[in-house]
């Protein structure tokens, strides 16, 4: 009999989202990585310093580009923060862990063994070349796997992460499978999109974004139902839709742009949508 080896995606969908991060090379993303070596997925926070505007030419673009991953890295250590205490004896879980610059982050941090998890071969084998250029892959490890299906051992994580990619799986199923590998006590923090439920449904500027990234926002009630459902207590909710915007709007200006920030500043700005963080603990 011939073995078949377990699929890291499950329906058509996954694979379409498999394809676009195996793919995808924008320099807002690398460019920004280049500067100290985080490569990110996410977006930022905090206020831009305006110099960084005036000037031309190549010096401008540079501060403008080293400015937004200084907000990006402003945004990794926010999520971080939220984990609480972790000890170097401990473990923790990347879910959807993009080049894998939030992990290294929280390594730094805490000194504790750290695993990133992707369905995006190309993420995952760029991220273990960062670590093994660090010299933290005994430390820091990426592996091709799906978050709702993980393979990992029942108890296993201290702390559990979703920066910037529940939008691309159904709660119910994500949680109930964190619920599972987070020990008891364990913490559990995600800085998402969502849009909001006062408003209505998804506004055109939100189906804008889902369209560009292929994901599904959901809406913010639902993080609570399904957190709810699956054991989950929150310890703290913050809504950073102030504090990143003018992430984007420094964005709008830089020579990165992709053509996503005016949906984006349309749909924070006219309220349809929010930047959350969530913690919260499992019980
Ligand atoms: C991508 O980050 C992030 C997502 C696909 C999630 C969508 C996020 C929401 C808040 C709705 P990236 O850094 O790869 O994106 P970009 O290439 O635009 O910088
Ligand atoms: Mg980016």
């Amino acid at each position: 009999m011939t073995s078949v080896a377990h699929p890291v995606t499950h329906t058509a969908y996954q694979q379409s989202v498999a394809d676009y991060w195996n793919a995808e090379k924008d320099p807002v993303n690398l460019r920004l990585g280049d500067v100290d070596g985080l490569y990110h997925h996410h977006y930022g926070l905090g206020d831009y310093d305006p110099a960084v505007l005036s000037g031309s030419g190549t010096p401008r673009d540079e501060a403008i580009i080293a400015e937004m991953h200084r907000l990006e890295t402003a945004q990794a250590d926010v999520l971080l923060h939220h984990l609480g205490r972790i000890e170097p004896g401990d473990r923790l879980l990347d879910a959807g862990c993009g080049r894998g610059g939030s992990s290294v982050m929280a390594h730094q941090r805490f000194g504790c063994r750290v695993d990133g998890i992707s369905i995006s071969e190309q993420q995952v084998e760029f991220a273990n070349e960062q670590a093994r250029k660090r010299g933290i892959a005994d430390s820091v490890q990426y592996h091709l796997r799906n978050m709702l299906d993980t393979g990992f051992d029942s108890g296993a994580f201290a702390g559990i992460w979703n920066n910037e990619s529940t939008m691309y799986v159904d709660l119910n199923d994500l949680f109930a499978e964190h619920a599972r590998q987070l020990r008891s006590g364990g913490r559990y923090v995600t800085i998402t999109g969502c849009y909001n439920d006062v408003t209505g449904g998804r506004s055109r500027a939100v189906s804008q974004i889902d369209q560009h990234y292929i994901c599904n926002i959901h809406a913010r009630s639902d993080y609570f139902t399904a957190l709810a459902a699956n054991g989950f207590v929150p310890i703290n909710v913050v809504d950073l839709t102030a504090a990143t915007i003018p992430y984007w709007e420094l964005r709008a200006q830089s020579p990165v742009a992709t053509g996503i920030e005016q949906p984006f500043l349309t749909a924070y700005r006219e309220g349809s949508f929010h930047y959350l963080l969530i913690a919260a603990d499992r019980v």
